[in-house]
């Protein structure tokens, strides 16, 4: 008796599975990993706001949606500026990304590497959710992929080998490796410099060997690289760009989903974001900058620009601030002046 009423409870409760397993299958095909792409690991911010997303749609989605970080950008070898074709392609299925990796793909991402476009943090907020964020992810969406939220690599500060830069002129010769769009050859050609294209994985050891004398990057990621110990022993903050970073998923991927776990990704991506930027900022708007203090305790020479000496910089930068105007869309990039100059403080 015991034993047929089991053999029916066990049967019943497999015929139950068996019919809810297709079901589940059907509102969508989940794959049993997602690949997240991303440069810098969790020793970064970036990586952290990675881990953060992934962690929170873990835990919402009760282990449906299992994302895998892939840091150091490895699904594609490394190579930093082909992520947004293999998102597309699908050999990523979602990642947290930055503009400048992204824009030689999506030429109006250049807005961000602009030199000198964003004076401070609420010029960064004013672009990134106001009307040029808006436009900025329909046009992403326009290009296949399902744009979710931004967070930031940072201000990007230049160091070197070999002397403090405090004039245009000490960037005169100065080989400084740069990341992928063509817009940053033509910002430190105009600064006298002697650009190079490389991505983050050789860079390190092109500092270390001194194939190249600088390097531009927010100070986080000074800090967490070390590069201190490649020989970048001076420092100019000049807060040039500002690089944001978007968290996004692959089109195929996201419509597999169903609603409600496409609304539990999109909800966590901004939470995520928005942990993630206040992460990347720590040290850095803090009244004694704690961060830049790191720097001193680690042997840097820090070199902080007076407003004349900043001015400087800007106006040598100002005809490819105008070249590339044109190249990222002149109305895009009114609006974003627009946004910058209505920005509160
Ligand atoms: O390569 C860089 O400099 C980095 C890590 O900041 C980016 O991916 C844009």
């Amino acid at each position: 008796m015991k034993t047929r009423q089991f053999l029916a409870t066990t049967l019943a409760a497999a015929a139950a599975l068996c019919l809810a397993a297709p079901a589940v299958h059907a509102q969508g095909n989940y794959k049993s990993e997602y690949r997240m792409s991303l440069v810098l690991g969790t020793a970064f911010p970036w990586g952290k706001g990675g881990e953060i997303w992934a962690n929170k749609v873990r835990e919402r989605t009760q282990g449906r949606i299992n994302i895998k970080l892939y840091p150091g950008v490895s699904l594609i070898q490394g190579d930093q500026t082909r992520e947004f074709s293999a998102l597309r392609q699908g050999v990523i299925d979602m990642a947290v990304g930055s503009t400048l990796n992204w824009s030689p793909q999506i030429k109006e991402l250049n807005l961000f590497a602009l030199p000198f476009l964003m004076p401070d943090y609420a010029a960064a907020d004013a672009l990134t959710q106001g009307e040029p964020g808006k436009r900025l992810f329909a046009r992403l969406e326009k290009a296949g992929v399902v744009p979710l939220a931004w967070g930031e690599n940072g201000y990007r500060e230049i160091s070197n080998s070999k002397h403090a830069i405090k004039t245009p002129a000490d960037l005169k010769g100065l080989k400084i490796r740069v990341v992928g769009s063509p817009l940053f050859v033509d910002t430190f050609t105009a600064l006298g410099a002697n650009p190079t294209q490389m991505s983050w994985a050789d860079a390190q050891p092109a500092m270390a060997s001194g194939a190249v004398d600088g390097q531009e990057n927010p100070v986080a990621v000074y800090q967490a690289a070390k590069l201190y110990t490649v020989g970048q022993k001076h420092m100019t903050l000049w807060g040039y760009i500002n690089d944001p970073l978007i968290f996004v998923v692959n089109k195929d991927i996201w419509n597999s989903w169903t609603k409600a776990d496409q609304d539990i990704v999109r909800q966590a991506a901004i939470e995520a974001g928005k942990e993630e930027i206040a992460i990347a900022r720590k040290g850095m708007i803090e009244a004694d900058k704690p961060l830049v203090k790191e720097l001193a305790t680690n042997g840097v020479t820090v070199t902080q620009l007076s407003p004349a000496e900043r001015d400087a910089f800007v106006k040598a930068t100002r005809p490819v601030y105008d070249k590339w105007k044109q190249q990222v869309g002149a109305d895009l990039v009114e609006v974003a002046e627009k946004a910058i100059a209505a920005r509160k403080q």
